[in-house]
């Protein structure tokens, strides 16, 4: 499926706003830990769509930038081989307006057997609902030694394709030649690249445009925006980079 609707010249700014449950309220300040404030900045910082958890996307959504719907996710309170349960099914996704899902997946993960399975129920109850899925494609578990070697990336975009993500979403290697081989792998499944923690604004905008000249379809970043003293004006700038 091409995730048209999310896409402007094939390339994507999304505002992931879904660390309330996967980190809790240590990510927040003042500002930020009301859904408003973020909800605002994904509008008037003309984001492509808001990645939300269903909780915060029923009681704050209210249109003016597509949603998309995380369908599991896990707090940082548990230990031990990672798994992120399914917390919302396709159907109330759509209900609420969802013009997408999305979807973590920890490949190497124990659990790994699990949380495929669940993943192709989710995936293919997507193409009922005509909606396009989103995969966080995080190698994880004991087993993964260096989660940002340029090889594990260029699996797990791989994984992504595979099992028929039609964005996949990735952590950057740190590298530009190497992540050109990660961005290859994918295919046709779109790659996007998370933001990771605060970045001095310099480095971020420096890597943002490294990142886009690898072939990436753009970003999904959270803390790097709605963190920032400025985040409209972080925005514009990543708009610039992104859509040139
Ligand atoms: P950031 O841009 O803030 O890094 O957000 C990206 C993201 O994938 C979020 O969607 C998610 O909540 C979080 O990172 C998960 O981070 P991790 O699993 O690395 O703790």
């Amino acid at each position: 499926m091409k995730p048209a609707k999310l896409m402007r010249k094939n390339r994507c700014l999304f505002l992931a706003y879904d660390h309330g449950l996967e980190h809790g309220p240590s990510d927040f300040d003042s500002r930020n830990f009301n859904p408003e404030y973020v909800l605002d900045i994904a509008k008037k910082g003309k984001f492509n769509a808001v990645i939300l958890q269903k909780g915060v996307a029923e009681k704050y959504y209210s249109g003016g930038v597509p949603l998309i719907v995380k369908l599991n996710g896990k707090t940082k309170l548990i230990s031990g081989e990672p798994i992120s349960p399914q917390t919302c099914s396709v159907k109330y996704a759509a209900g609420l307006g969802a013009s997408a899902v999305g979807y973590t997946i920890y490949p190497g993960s124990a659990f790994e057997r699990e949380i495929f399975s669940e993943f192709a129920r989710v995936q293919e109850e997507a193409r009922d609902y005509g909606l396009p899925v989103v995969v966080w494609a995080y190698p994880r578990g004991s087993a993964i030694k260096n989660d940002t070697d340029p090889e594990l990336l260029a699996y797990a975009a791989r994984i992504g394709l595979e099992l028929g993500a039609d964005i996949v979403k990735l952590k950057y290697s740190g590298n530009a030649e190497n992540f050109r081989r990660v961005i290859e792998c994918a295919g046709r499944t779109k790659a996007v690249v998370a933001g990771g923690f605060k970045l001095g604004e310099d480095e971020l905008l420096k890597q943002a445009k490294e990142i886009m000249g690898t072939g990436a379809a753009g970003f999904a970043i959270g803390r790097n925006i709605w963190r920032h003293p400025e985040p409209l004006r972080i925005a514009k700038e990543l708009n610039k980079i992104v859509f040139g």
